[in-house]
């Protein structure tokens, strides 16, 4: 063996082993027709779409600073498009069919190769018609790593989603585009569970410590989640890092596309069973995710976690010179609208219902073809978002995270999906730092498919 080659051999070995196993095999993600036991056994498999087969899609994990680079292999029977969640990408990379890229046919292929700046919990999902695709379950995992993670026994991603069955063959109710859905809080599920199942099931050991990595990925449905035996801190929210790790105390709200990193500590004994309690619909507390308590050497009992490191770009946005803008979200059931624009053309509500649109935001209904407002790189923005409707609404800015501006004039934390609750006054503020056409839309997905939908465009 030559020097030379021994070199190239060395050099060729150690960049493989430093990749995660993921970025080893054939980079693609194949959107395709596959089935999941999302319900108990005893009723038969759902047909769904799934990337690569898997019911979420496979966990991707990089490093920070490091970049995705996946092949998406459309293997649907129609076009289909992926969005990579709260990752401040590349414009071009950021899936919207219709704004940054056509969507691929069936058949065909798209190459996304983008830079992941930001360590912290994101998911991907399909940007096409994502009310019907994401609820048949194109939706994954992504995960940024630390270059220095937190010390944690393990490291656990919990996908939360709710799927609308038939509860006698436990197949998908269609239509997806129901009016009911369109007009009310969303397609809601009537099997709720994570990451592709009804009961999904983590164990522990006695005192260990877990970070979880909480994901909404339902279509509509705002989780109300409590810890059962477990006693912890909130880390980080929409993959970015709080200042400094905040006592879980009471109830975790996670809207649609909403994330939520935890440090825990299992409290329960051996034989017991630890775990995540939601709110159900009858108001009573139910078990989401069981978490059995094994017996085994017991860890050591750890103190306070330290905050994650920062994230880079995470400068304040400045409020004295920031450009005020007011989006009011109007519609749906109950308290409806006079008129909007949609498709270029003032319709009044009856014509816009017949057109399955039934929200607006300030007055357009649907993509407009002028952005909601245009702005210079760099800028500070600051947004107050008025709920004149019946409904809550978890608004996501895609490209950029903002930070909620409270009364009093201090940030809330940083985050890309913000739960709008009717008649209480939200403002965020960003700066705008991130070039492109970017979406600003209600993540209720059939809010955003009738009518909850805007862009905006940063120069
Ligand atoms: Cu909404």
């Amino acid at each position: 063996m030559t020097r030379r080659a021994f070199c190239a051999g060395t050099v060729g070995t150690a960049g493989l082993a430093a990749l995660p196993l993921s970025a080893q095999e054939a980079a693609t993600l194949t959107a395709r027709v596959s089935t999941a036991q999302l319900a108990p056994v005893s009723y038969p498999a759902t047909a769904v779409w799934a990337y690569d087969g898997q019911l979420p899609g496979p966990v991707l994990r990089v490093p920070q600073g490091g970049r995705v680079t996946r092949q998406l292999v459309n293997a649907l029977p129609v076009p289909t498009s992926i969005h990579w969640h709260g990752i401040r990408i590349d414009n071009a990379m950021d899936g919207v069919a219709g704004l940054t890229q056509d969507p691929v046919p069936p058949g065909e292929t798209f190459d996304y190769d983008f830079a992941v700046p930001d360590a912290g919990t994101y998911w991907y999902h399909a940007h096409t018609n994502s009310m019907e695709q994401v609820a048949r379950g194109l939706a994954g995992a992504l995960i940024v790593e630390e270059a220095e993670p937190p010390e944690v026994d393990r490291d656990e991603v919990i996908l939360f989603d709710d799927w609308l069955l038939n509860p006698e063959d436990a197949q998908f109710m269609e239509p997806f585009n129901h009016p009911m859905s369109l007009s009310h809080a969303g397609r809601m599920g009537n099997l709720l569970g994570a990451n592709g199942t009804y009961d999904p099931v983590v164990a522990t050991r006695p005192k260990e410590r877990l970070r979880l990595r909480l994901i909404n990925g339902a279509n509509a449905r705002v989780f109300i989640l409590r810890l059962h035996e477990l006693t912890g801190w909130t880390v980080a929210l929409d993959g970015m890092p709080l200042p400094a790790p905040e006592a879980v105390e009471g109830e975790l709200t996670l809207a649609p596309a909403q994330r939520v990193d935890l440090i825990v500590d299992v409290v329960a004994e051996a034989g017991a069973e630890a775990g995540l309690l939601h709110l159900g619909d009858d108001d009573s507390w139910q078990v989401l995710v069981r978490m059995p308590v094994e017996s085994g050497a017991a860890s050591v009992v750890r103190g306070v976690p330290v905050p994650l490191p920062p994230n880079p770009r995470v400068e304040l946005p400045s409020l004295e010179t920031a450009r005020r803008l007011e989006m009011v979200m109007e519609g749906g059931a109950m308290a409806g609208m006079a008129s909007a624009r949609f498709e270029g053309k003032d319709m009044g509500f009856r014509e816009l219902a017949g057109r399955g649109q039934f929200w607006a935001l300030s007055g357009q209904s649907g993509m407009s073809d002028t952005p909601f407002a245009r702005l210079e790189r760099g800028e500070s923005v600051r947004l107050k978002l008025t709920n004149a409707t019946v409904f809550p609404h978890a608004m996501h800015l895609h490209g950029m995270h903002f930070r909620e501006v409270h009364p009093d004039g201090s940030f809330g934390p940083m985050r890309d999906t913000i739960l709008s609750l009717p008649d209480e006054p939200l403002e965020i503020a960003f700066v705008a730092d991130n070039p492109g056409k970017w979406l600003l839309h209600c993540h209720m997905l059939a809010h955003a498919a009738a009518g909850m939908i805007s862009w905006i465009e940063v120069a």
